[in-house]
């Protein structure tokens, strides 16, 4: 079996600008962290000060050897009042932009990584009449920054932000979560609608652009098969179809989704990492073979890729075998451009807060100080070498 990955492969690390930048206190989610009863374990206050030191974790990460970057762009910031435009954000994140060209990375960038202005989630937030207008208004203001990126991704992970209403009623009925449920219908209609709309402005001579999904190895349990395709119908297949308008598939893998006959089915917890998903390498080569199932000629760029432990050993071991499963994928015909490892530098994991450390730099939160484990040099390698 090959390891060794196609001509112009990309290779490089993932963040989001509310994991990673701090202090962005105009969002929902700042609110959300902040709210009486907030199920967040805290709130995201600093994040790891990325917002002025995104040059020296960019040096980290060209310096080891990869060649593209993804983050996103924080709306809240861009417009942090309904048409009021803040031009010193939107030159922050072209500096970014072309901070990443200068130091030989491509950069991918994400429009909307789950996190919105308040005055947005304030009125209806994507269920609002108003929604698909706004955030093509926003893709509109983001063009000057993205034209340059070597990909642009609308909206990330619809399909998992699509299950946080359904998630909240479970919890609020004290049932437990064994898996993520299927998505809400009408959120996950409104999030597809918004995607075309960004990809309408965008689509007219910019880069690639595509939405990022998240992917999972699907499997039955005890012969539960029609469960299975039905909660993967949901969760999945609508969101791969959708994808079809655009240039490519930003696909977001870490593990399998277990459905049986009373729905998703929890791991063994041997086997469940600090994020609480199974460890399961395959399941990005697995993911990977279903998507071309479904969507045969469309290149696929997996977005992000990774696991939460404490344990850098493990991350790389974690990562080997997600690539060997990768470069088996490819080599029986899946037209992947590219691997961006979740995550550049530990993290605010949202709900989790910054317990599940998914980076491959250690920050210090008091001093800020970042420390590269031993994964950045080793993928850095990989992406040397073009393979393993
Ligand atoms: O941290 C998240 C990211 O924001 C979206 N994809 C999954 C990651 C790990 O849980």
């Amino acid at each position: 079996m090959t390891t060794t990955f196609p001509d112009g492969f990309l290779w490089g690390a993932a963040t989001a600008a509310h994991q990673v930048e701090g202090g962005n206190v105009n969002n929902h989610y700042w609110e959300w962290e902040h709210a009486p009863h907030t199920p967040f374990r805290e709130p995201s206050g600093d994040a790891v000060d990325h917002y002025h030191r995104w040059r020296e974790d960019l040096d980290l990460l060209a310096g080891a050897g990869c060649n593209a970057y993804r983050f996103s762009l924080e709306w809240s910031r861009i417009e942090p009042e309904e048409g009021e435009v803040s031009r010193a954000a939107l030159d922050h994140y072209r500096r970014v932009v072309d901070g990443c060209r200068e130091r030989g990375l491509a950069p991918v960038v994400t429009l909307v990584h789950f996190t919105t202005p308040r005055w947005f989630h304030r009125d209806g937030s994507w269920l609002g009449p108003k929604a698909g207008d706004r955030f093509a208004r926003f893709a509109e203001l983001a063009l000057p920054v993205v034209q340059d990126a070597e990909y642009v991704l609308t909206l990330n992970e619809p399909n998992l932000a699509a299950c946080l209403p359904v998630l909240a009623e479970m919890a609020a009925r004290g049932e437990p979560v064994n898996g993520l449920p299927r998505p809400d219908q009408e959120l996950s209609e409104a999030f597809l609608a918004a995607h075309r709309r960004g990809l309408d402005v965008l689509r007219g001579g910019s880069p690639p652009v595509g939405l990022a999904l998240v992917g999972q190895e699907w499997i039955a349990e005890d012969g539960a098969v029609e469960q299975m395709a039905a909660h993967r119908a949901a969760m999945e297949d609508q969101f791969l179809e959708a994808a079809a308008d655009g240039d490519f598939v930003g696909m977001q893998v870490y593990s399998c989704a277990r459905i049986g006959a009373g729905g998703p089915v929890a791991p063994a917890p041997e086997l469940t990492t600090l994020a609480h998903i199974e460890d399961r390498p395959q399941a990005l080569g697995e993911s990977v073979r279903r998507v071309r199932e479904v969507l045969p000629e469309m290149p696929i760029l997996i977005t992000e890729n990774g696991i939460a432990t404490a344990d850098d050993a493990q991350r790389i071991a974690f990562t080997d075998a997600a690539l060997r499963g990768l470069a088996a994928a490819v080599e029986d015909g899946a037209d992947v451009r590219g691997y961006l490892h979740w995550s550049l530098l530990d993290n605010f994991e949202w709900f989790g807060g910054y317990a599940p450390t998914f980076g491959l730099i250690g920050v210090d939160r008091t001093t800020f100080t970042r420390t590269a484990k031993p994964s950045l040099e080793w993928l850095g390698g990989v992406a040397r070498r073009n393979g393993l």
